[in-house]
């Protein structure tokens, strides 16, 4: 049995900062949402190209909880067409704040809209698989109430949105009683335990284990915010046989690039998103230059030598990281 898991799709999402304007400028009518959009087709075609039994997405699907009506409508077409080939789970993350069901009112039959924890059984051709889904939660009694009702029963594997003790953003280690929503091994306690967790949220890939229990977070389908653009975009494709495996798959999306001098311009290939940070006033115009005629675009205000950089505006960095999960 083999199932694609992908997570954090963020549809909908615009990237931060306007795009720049003149030279360089993205080309016309181009939307970051239109990739994020690419992104989930892109993933929906690996799982009919590797022919999986269902796709399971673990959350944040909309990057806000009232997506603009276009990539409502984009998204439920890609979800519902998938559905048609094999069972399609989605959970809701923290940015689906309202839930799925309302944003997604779709009524097809194979397509598992989970907005409140949900012992779920998944018929597939080669045999059954109970999936405990449990959608974020903000504290942790929420998530141990919804585990008592999703994992209770009992589970072959766990679909979440959360942090986990341990997991790994940067510049920042989530930990049990630091924030209040990360969950522990604890929270598992007189509990069965799925086989594995397959886990959003966290958009660095990663897997971190809970108790013995391993955590998989394939990371977010597309980058977000620039800070991430060092890390595979990508899904997870799990095997389910006497023993479960999974596999990282990465389907990168558009190159993103930091440029703060002339040297990072090689970086700059046809497409690429660029951001211009820290470079003098007097280099910007003929690197806008170059980054155009390498077709690459830029966006955000670029940032010259001076203008932001100061120990006010990186901690509010940190706190939009945050924010941005
Ligand atoms: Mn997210």
């Amino acid at each position: 049995m083999r199932l694609l898991h992908l997570t954090d799709t963020h549809l909908g999402a615009r990237f931060s900062g306007r795009p720049t304007t003149g030279v360089a400028a993205p080309p016309r009518g181009w939307s970051r949402a239109q990739d994020h959009q690419d992104a989930l087709d892109r993933a929906l075609a690996l799982a009919d190209e590797l022919d999986v039994d269902a796709v399971v997405h673990s959350g944040d699907v909309f990057d806000r909880s009232k997506p603009p009506w276009r990539w409502l409508k984009a998204a439920a077409e890609s979800l519902a067409r998938a559905a048609r080939e094999r069972p399609v789970v989605v959970l809701s993350g923290n940015h689906d704040r309202l839930g799925l069901t309302r944003t997604l009112p779709l009524h097809v039959p194979d397509l598992h809209i989970v907005d409140r924890p949900t012992n779920l059984t998944l018929r597939l051709r080669s045999g059954e698989v109970r999936l405990a889904c449990v959608p974020y939660r903000r504290n942790v009694p929420g998530f141990r109430h919804g585990l008592e009702q999703a994992l209770g029963p009992g589970a072959d594997l766990m679909v979440c949105h959360q942090a986990f003790d341990g997991v790994v953003v940067p510049g920042l280690t989530f930990r049990v009683g630091a924030q209040r929503d990360t969950v522990g091994a604890g929270d598992f306690d007189g509990l069965p335990r799925p086989d594995a967790i397959l886990c959003g949220h966290i958009h660095p890939r990663q897997v971190v284990p809970c108790g013995g229990v391993p955590v998989v977070h394939p990371g977010c389908l597309l980058h977000t915010a620039m800070r991430d653009r060092a890390f595979p975009e990508g899904v997870a494709v799990w095997e389910l046989e006497a023993r479960v495996r999974w596999r990282f798959v990465d389907l990168p999306g558009r190159p993103l690039v930091e440029v703060r001098s002339v040297e990072d311009l090689v970086a700059v290939t046809d497409g690429a998103m660029v951001a211009v940070r820290d470079v003098g006033a007097e280099l910007l115009p003929s690197l806008l230059d170059a980054i155009a005629e390498r077709g690459g675009f830029v966006v955000g205000q670029p940032r010259s030598t001076g203008t932001r950089v100061s120990s006010v505006a990186s901690a509010r960095d940190q706190q939009l990281s945050m924010f941005a999960l």
